[in-house]
């Protein structure tokens, strides 16, 4: 039988005050491992880099979650939760450090990202600046905001005033994108930053300090989170082609202000896409 209306909005409340309660716990663990020392290791390559407390942070909240929700799912960076194939039932998908690199060298500029999906579709989603102590959160269908601050829906913006966020990675040879057209966009708008963590990248979009952000290789736990708080500020989030996000597999990410959006995608993003898969 389909849950009553009023049940499943408790649920969701209950969802909320904990994923917030659990988050301000682990803020707090977070700032408190800035006195010790950290234990950090490479993962994929010397520049992918982990440390205790990614994986303390990460064991913590599948910890609290599959003690009260044993039925929900959990796909997590460290790999402590479970094996997703699909996107059925509740799936929360758990971020606990984004911007590793930033904490371990600047204990700056990274994030928990936490985004709460059933059936595919994004219900709730957490940003937390640990650092600043600012919480960016979005409800499906009912707005974004900034420590409980709602947050305006964006406003036009003309591409040659675009601040635009971009690694400097993608202006040299690579083998994502090709990196002429990049300088020629670089060219065109006001300028570019790269602040190293794609889920902050994702709420100055939607707080519209940034007009748009282009990372051709993201997990789904980069974007989960960032993803709804932009789509509920009138952003757009898609792939380098066009199309929808993965949840469940790795891959381009553009995420703009919807005024410039098809320009940039358009004249920029799906001619520089290098089809490596082609060769
Ligand atoms: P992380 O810190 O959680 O690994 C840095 O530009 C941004 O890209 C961060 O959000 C970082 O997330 C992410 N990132 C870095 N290397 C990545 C990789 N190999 N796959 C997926 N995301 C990556
Ligand atoms: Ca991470």
């Amino acid at each position: 039988m389909e849950m009553l209306e009023e049940k499943k909005m408790e649920l969701w409340n209950e969802i909320d005050q904990l994923a917030r309660n659990w988050i301000n716990q682990a803020g707090d663990q977070i700032r408190a491992s800035f006195q010790k020392t950290l234990n950090i290791e490479s993962k994929a390559n010397r520049n992918d880099l982990v440390t205790n407390i990614d994986k303390e942070t990460e064991q913590f909240f599948i910890g609290k979650i599959k003690s009260t929700y044993p039925e929900h799912r959990i796909l997590g960076e460290e790999g402590f939760g479970d094996e997703l194939k699909s996107m059925d039932g509740i799936v929360w998908i758990i971020d606990p450090i984004d911007g590793t690199m930033n904490f371990i060298h600047q204990q700056r500029n990274f994030a928990i990202s936490i985004g709460v999906y059933e059936n595919g579709i994004g219900k709730l989603a957490y940003i937390y600046d640990v650092v600043h102590d600012e919480l960016y959160f979005a409800k499906k269908g009912e707005g974004a905001f900034l420590n409980g601050e709602r947050i305006q829906p964006l406003r036009k913006v003309k591409t040659d005033e675009a601040i635009i966020a971009l690694n400097a990675t993608w202006l040299v040879t690579n083998k994502h994108l090709d990196h002429h057209l990049m300088s020629s966009l670089v060219r065109k708008v006001r300028g570019v930053r790269s602040y190293g963590s794609a889920a902050l990248e994702m709420v100055y979009v939607a707080t519209g300090r940034l007009d748009a952000y282009i990372s051709p290789r993201l997990a789904p736990w980069d974007y989960a989170a960032g993803k709804l708080i932009v789509e509920e500020v009138g952003g757009k989030v898609s792939t380098f082609e066009g199309n929808e996000v993965s949840l469940i597999q790795k891959g381009t990410l553009f995420v703009s202000n919807p005024f410039i959006y098809d320009e940039l995608l358009n004249d920029y993003i799906k001619v520089a896409k290098i089809q490596t898969d082609r060769k």
